[in-house]
């Protein structure tokens, strides 16, 4: 039975090598040792003859499964070459390497090829040069992954060849893993505790980030990268940060710190690194290189989590239109990584096989889908003009602020009724109206013309530094929202970063040419110092407080929608009197 493969540097092998080294694939090894000694000589022997580093990959039961020629380091994923069953069964791989001379033995793995040796998962690696020294002794050394120190293999023994191919596996030291980190190897047994991260079926997240500047704006948008991560429903990991300054713009990273991040990435169980700056397509295709693992920036999570979130047609829609536009660009050479990726985290969007069609293919697409949502936003034009008459206001903000939160307070939603209202970026994205009562006081009534109804549409939370395919899908998604009578711009109060915030949703506003009554609300009152509402007041006058959950200054609130904007407001901020809720 054939068992092993030939994988590498296959080429240019003439028949009789290549029929030596399959009779090496043949040989079995016993399982209470490291390896059969006289395989391993004849492996040397090959070795010396090719010039090539050689390396057999045997499982638990003794059989070879792969023999790679040449350098390890240019092999990818030697896991991916593994036949079913071998990658199955996992645990107790051997790596069996012959590298070097007697002169200038390489018993320790480079980085590069250390991080191919740890995605293996194996429970030893014996290396040895392809010739015994002077004296006879053959001089080898037998490692074992140790992912929680810098280097990323430690020698648990140096000897003779012949000694150490002797030693029986079950007896050496079980590897040694960092706290936390998971041991992806064989089946879950009932006895091992579960792994705290990645929790449960959950893609585990490396993050990569680029730090510099202010540490306060630094850590905020560190928090905010891991709370979209989370929103994608992935697990943030851990991170690796490089300051400022060093780096190549081929990679925006410092090789070094690419090293780091690799290992970092294996220690943790990540499976996936996220940057906190944006990636042309050159730069993700060489960090995927480099990392040998898929790569997402900061855009490419959103539109993952907006892909999640669509619920309606025209979110949908709407969605696969920007995450095709985003990713055309970067289709060529990277069609490995994105097949590999599935499209993101999860699965969503457009999906592998509609990423690996070909240019052309998914340009109509676009195209179509461009016609779909032109004529569904005529649907909702006309939808619209039929609620004319109406007074409409739209709900702004900053992602997470309370916009839904507050839909349910005014409309007296009961809990687990009323919107989708939860601790996330982006819980919204499909907007959704609701006929609000004010039930305002009879004197209000009387001097605003009646209790006036008002229909309120939630809409999608806004964040910083979008890149244009996605202010795209903002905007359509927005359409709604910008045809409003005017908008009420609800903050997180308890967010230090709020004035920021209120600022990139009033510059949004802005590129999207909304020139409509804006009224800042102050959410979230119930969890601020009385210092953050006089310094708010001070900030933005006329902002109205309130708190949606605690339902603090809803009565206020709703005396004031019902006469403001009033009927002749233009398209400024409107003059609103600052008073407390
Ligand atoms: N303590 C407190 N929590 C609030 C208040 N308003 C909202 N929240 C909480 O803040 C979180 C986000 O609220 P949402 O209403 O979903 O925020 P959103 O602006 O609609 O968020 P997106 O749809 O993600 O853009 C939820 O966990 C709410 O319970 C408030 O006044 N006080
Ligand atoms: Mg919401």
């Amino acid at each position: 039975m054939k068992q092993g493969v030939l994988a590498g540097r296959t080429d240019g092998l003439r028949s009789a090598e290549r029929r030596r080294l399959d009779q090496l694939c043949h040989r079995r090894h016993p399982a209470d040792a490291v390896a059969d000694r006289l395989t391993l000589q004849r492996l040397a022997e090959e070795a010396r003859r090719l010039e090539q580093p050689l390396t057999l990959v045997v499982d638990g039961r003794g059989l070879c499964r792969l023999l790679w020629i040449g350098d390890l380091e240019t092999s990818g994923r030697l896991l991916e070459r593994l036949s079913g069953p071998a990658r199955r069964q996992g645990s107790g791989l051997r790596l069996l390497t012959c590298a070097g001379n007697a002169r200038q033995p390489q018993l320790r793995p480079g980085p590069q090829e250390g991080i191919v040796g740890l995605d293996l998962d194996p429970l030893l690696w014996l290396r040895f040069p392809c010739q015994p020294g002077a004296g006879g002794q053959w001089n080898a050394a037998l490692l074992q992954p140790t992912p929680a120190s810098e280097q990323a293999w430690g020698v648990q023994h140096q000897g003779d060849l012949v000694d150490l191919c002797a030693l029986d596996p079950a007896g050496l030291p079980a590897p040694e893993m960092p706290e936390g980190a998971s041991r992806r190897r064989g089946p879950p047994s009932s006895d091992q505790p579960p792994s705290p991260a990645p929790a449960r079926g959950r893609e585990g997240v490396l993050l990569l980030v680029r730090s510099g500047g202010d540490p306060g704006v630094e850590r905020r948008r560190i928090a905010e990268l891991e709370g979209l991560v989370r929103s994608a429903g992935a697990e943030p990991l851990g991170l690796v940060a490089q300051r400022s300054g060093g780096g190549a713009a081929a990679t925006l990273w410092g090789e070094g710190k690419l090293r780091e991040a690799a290992l970092e990435a294996r220690r943790l169980g990540a499976s996936l690194v996220v940057t906190d700056r944006e990636l042309t397509p050159v730069q993700a295709r060489n960090l995927e290189r480099l990392l040998d693992l898929p790569v997402s920036d900061r855009s490419e999570l959103i539109l993952d989590i907006f892909a999640q979130r669509a619920a309606s047609a025209a979110g949908r829609l709407q969605v696969e239109l920007a995450q095709l536009r985003y990713r055309l660009p970067r289709l060529s050479g990277r069609g490995l990584s994105l097949s590999r990726q599935g499209g993101g985290i999860g699965t969503r969007g457009p999906g592998e096989t509609q990423l690996e069609k070909d240019r052309r293919a998914i340009a109509r697409r676009i195209e179509r889908l461009q016609r779909d949502v032109r004529a569904l936003g005529e649907h909702r034009a006309r939808l619209r003009q039929g609620r004319r008459g109406e007074r409409r206001m739209a709900l702004v903000g900053y992602t997470n602020a309370g916009k839904s939160s507050l839909l349910n307070a005014l409309t007296g939603a009961a809990a687990g009724e009323g919107v989708l209202a939860e601790n996330r970026l982006f819980a919204t994205l499909d907007p959704t109206t609701r006929r609000v009562s004010l039930g305002v006081s009879a004197a209000t009534a009387a001097t605003s013309g009646g209790d006036r109804a008002l229909l309120v549409t939630d809409t999608v939370g806004f964040i910083e530094d979008l890149p244009p395919p996605l202010v795209e899908a903002f905007r359509s998604t927005l359409e709604e929202a910008l045809d409003a009578d005017a908008l009420l711009l609800v903050v997180d109060l308890s967010d230090p970063a709020w004035p920021e915030q209120l600022q990139s949703v009033h510059r949004l506003l802005d590129q999207l040419g909304a020139a409509l009554p804006r009224l800042v609300i102050g959410n979230q009152i119930d969890r601020c110092h009385a210092g953050e509402l006089e310094r708010a007041g001070a900030l933005v006058p006329g902002m109205v407080f309130i708190s949606a959950t605690a339902r603090l200054g809803l009565r206020h609130l709703c005396e004031l929608l019902s006469r403001w904007p009033a009927p002749d407001a233009g398209g400024e901020d409107s003059p609103v009197p600052a008073s407390e809720g």
